[in-house]
Parts: C-alpha cells; sequence; structure tokens
C-alpha cells in the first residue's frame, strides 16, 4: 500500500522530465544509472533539507499518477525527436586505381544525444558513431586516420582478419598515433559481415566518447536468406553518453521503418561495456549470422542478448502493421519514472 508520504515523496521527485534526461547522462557516466531513475538521483539541483516557508499541501495519489504519467506521455509524443547531428552516414571513397581510399578525422567536438543536451564527443569526421564504411568482400581498401585530438589513438577493424600489422593495437602492431599525426591503414578485405572499427588505445574513454563505426563488409555470394528491403545499423554504447543507440537517447533515437511485407534485417552491434537484450514487440527476429558469420541454421527469439564487442544480424518479416516498442530489456536502461529514456525506438510498420 502508498501511504501519504510515498505519494508525497514520489510527487516532489517528479521534477520536469527535460530535468530527469539532463542529470540522467551524467549520472551513468558516475555509473549511476539507477539512482538517475530513482528518486535519490532524479532531482540532484533541489536539496532536500531546504526548509520550505510555506506548508506544503500533499497530493493526492491521483495527482501523483496524473503527474507521471504526464511525463511519459510527453517522452512518447516527442518521438522521433530532433536533435543536431547524425552519425552511421555512408562514407563515400575516393578512388585511387582500384583501391578505395576512406579518410577518418578524429576529433574533440560538442553532440547532442538529445535536443539541447551536449556531451563532448570525440568523433571521426564529426559523427557518433563514426561515418558507416560499406566495401565488398575482396576490395582493396586504404584507410587515411587523421588524429586531431588531444590524445594518441588507433583503429581497430573489429571482426575483419587481416594482417597482423594492420590489427590496430598500440606497442603490440603499431606505435600510437599522436595528436597531429596521420596513420594509414591498407588492405584487402578478406571476411564478410558486419563488423566495427573503434579506437584500440584508452579505449574505455575513447569508444565511450564516440570513437567507434560501422564496418560492412558485403559477401560476394549473399545467402538467399540475407536478401532484405530496408538495412537498418543499430550501434548500441553506455558509457559517457549515456544509454544509446547510434549516438542519440529517446526521444531522439531513429525510428526504424518499413512497408508491411517487407523484409527488414538489423545489424545489431555493441560498442559498450554492458549486455544489452534487444526486445522487439509484435513480430520475431530470425537470427542469421553472428559477429559476421552465417548461423548454421537461422533460428527465432523476440530478445537477442548483445554482449560488449558482438554483433547480430537478424531479419524481421514486417508482417504485423502499427508501432512497436523496440528496446533493451534491461529496463533501466530503457525506462524510469519520468518515462522512457534511453535505449528505446520503435519498429514502425506502416
Ligand atoms: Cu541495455
Amino acid at each position: 500500500m502508498t501511504d501519504k508520504n510515498d505519494v508525497a515523496s514520489t510527487f516532489s521527485s517528479v521534477k520536469s522530465r527535460r530535468d530527469f534526461l539532463r542529470t540522467s547522462a551524467v549520472s551513468v557516466i558516475a555509473g549511476g544509472a539507477l539512482a538517475a531513475c530513482g528518486k535519490a538521483g532524479a532531482a540532484p539541483s533541489a536539496p532536500v533539507s531546504a526548509a520550505p516557508s510555506a506548508p506544503v499541501k500533499v497530493p493526492s495519489e491521483r495527482e501523483a499518477a496524473d503527474a507521471m504519467d504526464a511525463m511519459h506521455e510527453a517522452g512518447i509524443k516527442a518521438f522521433p525527436a530532433k536533435s543536431k547531428g547524425k552519425g552511421n552516414q555512408l562514407l563515400q571513397p575516393v578512388m585511387d586505381g582500384h583501391t578505395k581510399v576512406y579518410k577518418l578525422t578524429a576529433r574533440k567536438i560538442q553532440w547532442e544525444t538529445l535536443a539541447g543536451q551536449s556531451v563532448t564527443a570525440y568523433a571521426y569526421n564529426d559523427q557518433v558513431p563514426g561515418p558507416q564504411i560499406r566495401v565488398k568482400e575482396g576490395d582493396k581498401v586504404r584507410i587515411v586516420l587523421k588524429n586531431e585530438l588531444p590524445e594518441s589513438t588507433v583503429i581497430h577493424f573489429h571482426g575483419l582478419e587481416l594482417p597482423n600489422a594492420q590489427d590496430g593495437v598500440p606497442f603490440i602492431t603499431q606505435p600510437p598515433v599522436k595528436p597531429g599525426e596521420t596513420y594509414t591503414y591498407e588492405f584487402v578485405v578478406p571476411n564478410a559481415g558486419s563488423h566495427m572499427y573503434h579506437s584500440h588505445h584508452n579505449s574505455a574513454t575513447q569508444v565511450s566518447l564516440g570513437m567507434l563505426g560501422a564496418f560492412i563488409v558485403e559477401p560476394r555470394n549473399p545467402q538467399p536468406i540475407e536478401h532484405a528491403d530496408v538495412d537498418h545499423v543499430m550501434i548500441l554504447n553506455d558509457g559517457a553518453h549515456g544509454y544509446t543507440f547510434n549516438g542519440k537517447s529517446f526521444p531522439a533515437t531513429e525510428p526504424v521503418v518499413a512497408k508491411l511485407g517487407q523484409k527488414l534485417r538489423i545489424r545489431f552491434m555493441n560498442e559498450g561495456m554492458m549486455i544489452h537484450p534487444m526486445h522487439l514487440h509484435g513480430m520475431h527476429m530470425t537470427v542469421i549470422a553472428k559477429d559476421g558469420w552465417p548461423q548454421p541454421a537461422p533460428w527465432k527469439c523476440d530478445t537477442l542478448n548483445i554482449a560488449p564487442g558482438e554483433r547480430w544480424d537478424v531479419i524481421v518479416n514486417c508482417n504485423n502493421k502499427g508501432t512497436w516498442a523496440f528496446h533493451c530489456h534491461i529496463l533501466q536502461h530503457a525506462e524510469s519514472d519520468h518515462g522512457m529514456f534511453g535505449m528505446v525506438t520503435a519498429l514502425i510498420v506502416a
């Protein structure tokens, strides 16, 4: 049962949803995501010890419920909210003979995870995630990294089975790329699949701040099951920027959109440091590949755990019309008493 004190404390913790979203990212950095969602962390700017000069009106249970519901509704109504900057944009190569040349500049920028909520980011080409590199098995590629960060960095091509010298690990395969320096990687693209590129230097900080991107290798001979009408890359992160999909937090996350009857391919990639069981409402997912490798037999699920470093490719037959919630099922990553935030988006089948 809820007594009057509980109702009063719930109501007093219900500051604005905007205040909550502003404080939640900071709390995640401090490792206190739970606190951000709970009453203690929701309103750090409101000292509880301040003595009110006027008597406080204790709201009714119904008033408290209405106040909470209004914030939940506001979050949903705001989706998909506009914010500055879009990551994971396809990067077109410059051709040098038969070699595809991709230029990546690492720079410190300000990045919006939500409208009006700027965070410090380390970004490739001013995007979080960095631009999407999409090549074919057997392509010759050259990646030119220019480091404009205030610290050294490198690029590791996560999942690609490269010659050792191109593996991008400081003091194992190469020296760190110092601020102001440029470093070139060059290789023939080996194994197909949904891969990633990211920093492998001071990586808990640098990857958390945005030094990451999708490196997708299309196979020369695709399997019939992987033909899809819509191809959606979803990069999960949970570091300095809070809980994000493709560098954005709900309600600024991008919806996944497909037409009724279409086949949707989702490429989940986890660049964070926590597991995220991704749950889709309304339709199941057919898992076709793990870390770029085709599964011996496709299998079905509606909740798929994506561990740090993993990539999972799934196909969704979009046969159920509607707007379907699509979120991480560690609920503290997705919802609080202030409404949905972080790792939430929707699959819209129209
Ligand atoms: Cu999660």
